[in-house]
């Protein structure tokens, strides 16, 4: 094959530094990040380059995580404050405004499950969902996009999930809270897209988390999963970092309120 000629060099390197996956520079913000998918990510966008705030509301817990990513060669701040609370936000952005940490990269990625029929969940079960899956997302991505306009770029990825367009019985508020993931993510694109900011989602499957682990052990629930998934397997949190890293990336540039689903086929096959 002929040597490539210098304006096909140049036009190579050009494609490479505009759609680059490189996070040099970058600060990421990754909430719930002390373990499961957030940890996952977080990693990952670390070895991308960004520079790491993780985020929880255990600090023993997030400064190990922060102590285990420090030994793997990446640079981390801890922010412990709590997604659901609107004082705890704005404090937080007010404390790393103060330290002149720039959040580039958002993950809205903290969340809780609640398995229980609807006629038996109460309203403060309901809310205790709703705030953490979905109010945050709006907390928190308000705030960073506060700071992103005027920088006329940022990036925000919100994790929703296969619920975000299915549902199965006893997880409603979960159900409610990813479908809402998924539409206030197209609301920011509407809202945030021509100041520079791309905000997307990623939809998890039936991933081996903490999260899943009382589903994982149950063997009627784990044959169901085989059963159903294309993959006929459930998915790795590492599976997922690659689809958070291009939508963090420049690489992402021109992909706004989309989401993607990472789920081994789940959500298109019936
Ligand atoms: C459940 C699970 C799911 C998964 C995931 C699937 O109870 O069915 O917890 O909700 O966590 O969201 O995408």
């Amino acid at each position: 094959m002929a040597a490539a000629s210098p304006e096909q060099q140049v036009s190579r390197e050009n494609d490479l530094q505009s759609y680059s996956f490189d996070l040099t520079g970058r600060t990421a913000l990754v909430t719930g990040s002390s373990r499961g998918l957030g940890y996952a990510i977080a990693r990952a966008l670390g070895h991308a380059g960004a520079t790491l705030v993780i985020n929880g509301t255990n600090t023993a817990r997030l400064e190990e995580s922060a102590a285990s990513l420090r030994a793997d060669g990446l640079s981390v701040r801890t922010a412990a404050f709590d997604v659901t609370n609107e004082e705890s936000v704005v404090g937080a952005f007010a404390t790393l405004d103060a330290e002149g940490l720039e959040v580039d990269i958002l993950v809205n990625n903290a969340g809780i499950q609640l398995r229980k029929p609807m006629v038996e969940l109460s309203l403060d079960e309901w809310r205790s969902v709703i705030d953490t899956n979905l109010t945050s997302a709006f907390i928190v991505g308000r705030e960073a996009a506060k700071r992103m306009i005027p920088r006329g770029r940022g990036k925000v990825i919100n994790i929703g999930s296969l619920m975000s367009g299915l549902a199965r019985p006893t997880i409603a508020p979960y159900t409610a809270a990813k479908g809402g993931i998924k539409m206030l993510t197209q609301a920011m694109t509407a809202e945030w897209a021509e100041h520079g900011i791309q905000a997307n989602a990623i939809g998890p499957g039936y991933m081996l988390t903490d999260m899943n682990r009382a589903l994982t052990s149950n063997p009627q629930f784990d044959a169901w999963v085989k059963a159903r998934t294309p993959s006929r397997r459930w998915g790795k949190p590492e599976e997922l970092v690659g689809t958070a890293i291009f939508l963090a990336s420049s690489a992402s540039d021109y992909v706004n309120g989309q989401i993607i689903y990472v789920d081994g086929g789940m959500s298109a096959v019936i």
